[in-house]
């Protein structure tokens, strides 16, 4: 194993706050050496074009099925999609089965017809096309007891996107859905552990073998917050009861664009409506907590314990952080779940200007 047991160069990684110098040469980072024909075309180094590092970002999620919040998240994401490079996009959905990635490219294609709107705000908006090609159709069954099984188109992805990553470009997995793809990546190449960081969200229970793989081969040698209930500050009240805010987007998403319109669409029956009360639409969003760690402007990413829009994790062994267990910081059963509310004001204003963007072009 050539995992170290040293922090991973948490000193060496660049913030996208971190301002580099143009005409930065590509040859400072390791030659990829026999690269995957999706490996060469991940370019080490992404710079906006004032020349800041953007975050690499791999999100796995299970959007698809009846809880439609991954989608929301994805609509949260996509926003974002100009200070972020997106790098991979895998479908982690074992719960529901395969073909889940037309959720993803539905969100896509969302973004497709607002992307000229969003362009006149910030040019550093991918293109529709750049990022179809990053969608990955991940595992479509829990693995076995091992914790991984066989490679799949997402745990590829993940191991391509790792190896042009370095110690000093880290790539961030955010994981909304199962551990399944990120598990068998880290199985299929066990050096790619020092290039990346893991901010997971409650998933053990969308694949045990896999989530319990990681616990237990990995814990400690990746870099990870392990966030279990912290992100329901971005929608739960103080008592933790899941009451979805139906205001906000009614009237900060709803006609602002096709990606504000799609995040009302998934604002509905979130859960299913099993009462029929429709009680439960609203703004969920609950796995991005792991996107605001990563866009807060006043965040040192490097600093999980640190105040943020992300929330606030608790040391827990080397390299690994969890969500706070102090009362006066838990919704209800959800613990954390305050030092992400504590920000929402904050974060959910940056995210009406996002899908402004999305409603109108900006005049000169
Ligand atoms: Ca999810």
């Amino acid at each position: 194993m050539t995992a170290s047991k040293t922090p991973v160069a948490a000193d060496l990684a660049l913030s996208r706050r971190r301002i580099l110098r143009t005409g930065l040469s590509l040859t400072a980072f390791p030659a990829i050496v026999a690269a995957a024909p999706h490996e060469a075309a991940l370019r080490p180094v992404q710079l906006t074009v004032d020349g800041t590092t953007k975050p690499r970002v791999f999100v796995t999620t299970d959007a698809g099925g009846s809880d439609k919040d991954d989608l929301q998240s994805l609509v949260h994401l996509l926003l974002y999609s100009d200070v972020l490079d997106i790098v991979g996009l895998g479908s982690s959905a074992a719960m529901l089965g395969s073909g889940r990635v037309s959720a993803i490219r539905s969100v896509i294609s969302a973004y497709e017809a607002d992307r000229g709107r969003l362009l006149t705000h910030s040019a550093d908006y991918p293109s529709a096309a750049r990022l179809h090609s990053r969608v990955h159709e991940g595992s479509s069954t829990l693995q076995p007891a091992a914790g991984f099984s066989r490679p799949t188109q997402a745990s590829r992805a993940i191991v391509a996107a790792a190896r042009t990553a370095s110690p000093s470009n880290l790539l961030y997995v955010l994981t909304w859905g199962s551990h399944a793809d990120l598990a068998q990546a880290l199985h299929d190449d066990p050096s790619i552990v020092r290039n990346i960081r893991l901010i997971s969200s409650g998933v053990d229970g969308q694949d045990p073998n896999a989530h319990r793989y990681l616990q237990e081969h990995w814990k400690g040698r990746l870099w990870w917050i392990d966030g279990a209930t912290s992100g329901r500050g971005i929608y739960a009240p103080p008592s933790g009861a899941n009451t979805p805010d139906r205001a906000w987007p009614a009237a900060n998403a709803e006609g602002h664009g096709k990606l504000g319109d799609f995040f009302m669409a998934s604002t509905q029956d979130l859960y299913g409506d099993f009462d029929g009360t429709r009680r439960t639409d609203g703004l969920k969003m609950g796995d991005s907590f792991s996107v605001l760690y990563l866009i807060d402007p006043g965040r040192n990413p490097d600093q999980p314990e640190a105040r943020g829009w992300g929330g606030s994790y608790v040391a827990s062994g080397p390299l690994y952080w969890t969500d706070s267990r102090n009362p006066a910081l838990s919704y209800g059963s959800y613990y954390g779940a305050k030092t992400v509310a504590d920000h929402k004001g904050a974060f959910l204003a940056d995210f009406a200007a996002r899908f402004d963007r999305a409603q109108a072009a900006k005049t000169k």
